[in-house]
């Protein structure tokens, strides 16, 4: 079927043909419906009744192109399949931070979801500067139990391969092996760079061996490792949060890969915050140190979380099952060995994918907020070039740097460096 953008009757009367979605809703002509979405991919309504709008849902659609840049960047449309085959994955493994999918249809490319009416995108809530106290540990669960349970140290081999097959996402891959690990390493045409940015800052991204080498391994990494099923795009605008609860949307980038991508994408992200908190913090009027301090300890909290939950799962599924991962006779000794080895391979990808995750958000053509609301150009340059600086680290001693907290160091470090050549 070709694509149609709906008008918003159209919509309504769309919504109000699904029994279910009736009786969430209403009737239709009671219907408000407002196109929201401001993500690169899709279009996002919020349904709601106007007489009662506490009944509320989301609309998401794919378009046959990408969003950001318009129909010269042809999609299929068959995203959305993925998408909400993996909402429905991971909503079935942690169902506390995945929001519900009412219904879809794949021949209109849309799904109708829960609306998260409380909740606000984490990274809107990190530039206004708040905390959320349950943050780390949502996070961490939510990381343990969908990474954990889709990889073979859960699932049968069979099963695991079939699911690994069922879930080719070539195209939204595509856009991340060029996007993420390819472009920003090169002079390429996609590549937006702020004006006051160092021309030498950018070379070093183009001619530092060791990073670049560092980079290549990453991009092989997320290629070739189908280790579990991964959100994909998993960054502070694909959270919603309150005080009370975390809820994980839109993984339309969602495939089998290298459990670290989705961890280390969540690392950058936090890190990008805390570079330009002095920015923020300063403009509200606060200090920004104590919530810079915050930052990093969610970053701590949520590997740490991550990491004890996931051997805890691990450990526990062993205990009970008949396939351990490591068998044989010294098995116990062997296993725990093997799950330290495993943990710390773990964490120096992570500190791989989080480095070529924050130089794509510096150099390359999807950006974020807390970065591009900084009207000072100079300002602005001379966070970037400590994001990139504490990237190249990342990427490049990831092997050397063994525990959360040695991150935590480099980035204090690096927002504590006088920068001369800004
Ligand atoms: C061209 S799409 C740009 C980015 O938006 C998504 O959120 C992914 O991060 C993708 O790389
Ligand atoms: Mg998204």
């Amino acid at each position: 079927m070709e694509f149609e953008a709906f008008t918003a009757s159209e919509l309504a009367a769309y919504l109000g043909a699904i029994p279910k979605v009736r009786a969430l809703l209403g009737e239709p002509d009671d219907l408000d419906v407002a196109e929201v979405g401001d993500g690169n991919l899709n279009y996002v309504y919020f349904v709601t009744n106007a007489k009662a709008p506490q009944r509320s849902v989301v609309v998401k659609q794919a378009p046959p192109f990408l969003r950001l840049v318009g129909k010269a960047w042809p999609l299929s449309c068959q995203r959305m399949e993925h998408e909400v085959a993996a909402l429905r994955r991971f909503g079935a493994l942690c169902p506390q931070h995945v929001p519900k999918v009412y219904h879809a249809d794949s021949k209109r490319f849309l799904m109708v979801m829960q609306r998260l009416a409380s909740h606000c995108i984490l990274r809107q809530g990190l530039i206004n500067g708040i905390t959320y106290p349950k943050l780390a540990a949502h996070l961490s669960t939510y990381l343990a139990h969908t990474l954990f349970y889709g990889s073979d140290l859960f699932l049968a081999p069979d099963i695991k391969k079939q699911a690994v097959s069922a879930a080719v996402n070539v195209e939204l891959c595509r856009i991340t092996e060029d996007l993420v690990f390819t472009f920003p390493f090169e002079d390429h045409p996609s590549n937006v760079y702020s004006l006051a940015l160092p021309l030498s800052v950018l070379e070093r991204l183009r001619t530092n061996e060791a990073l670049r080498i560092a980079a290549g391994d990453m991009k092989w990494a997320f290629m070739n490792r189908a280790e579990t099923l991964l959100h994909g795009d998993l960054h502070t605008g694909s959270i919603m949060v309150n005080e009370e609860e975390t809820f994980v949307i839109d993984p339309e980038f969602a495939f089998y890969g290298p459990m670290s991508f989705d961890i280390g994408a969540l690392l950058a992200n936090l890190l990008l915050a805390y570079f330009s908190r002095d920015w923020h913090g300063r403009v509200d009027g606060r200090d920004p140190a104590a919530y810079e301090e915050w930052l990093l300890a969610q970053a701590i909290g949520i590997w740490n979380g991550f990491s004890e939950q996931f051997m805890a799962l691990w450990r526990d599924h062993e205990s009970r099952s008949e396939r351990r991962f490591i068998g044989g006779q010294t098995e116990s000794r062997a296993a725990e060995g093997y799950r330290a080895h495993f943990m710390r391979r773990l964490l120096a990808d992570t500190l791989g994918f989080a480095g070529c995750k924050m130089i794509r958000r510096i150099v390359g053509m999807a950006k974020v907020a807390e970065i591009t609301r900084i009207p000072d150009a100079q300002a602005r340059a001379l966070i970037e070039v400590r994001c990139l600086r504490c990237a190249e680290a990342l990427l490049v001693e990831r092997d050397t740097l063994t525990d959360i907290e040695q991150v935590a160091m480099l980035a204090r470090d690096i927002l504590r460096e006088t920068l001369t050549h800004v």
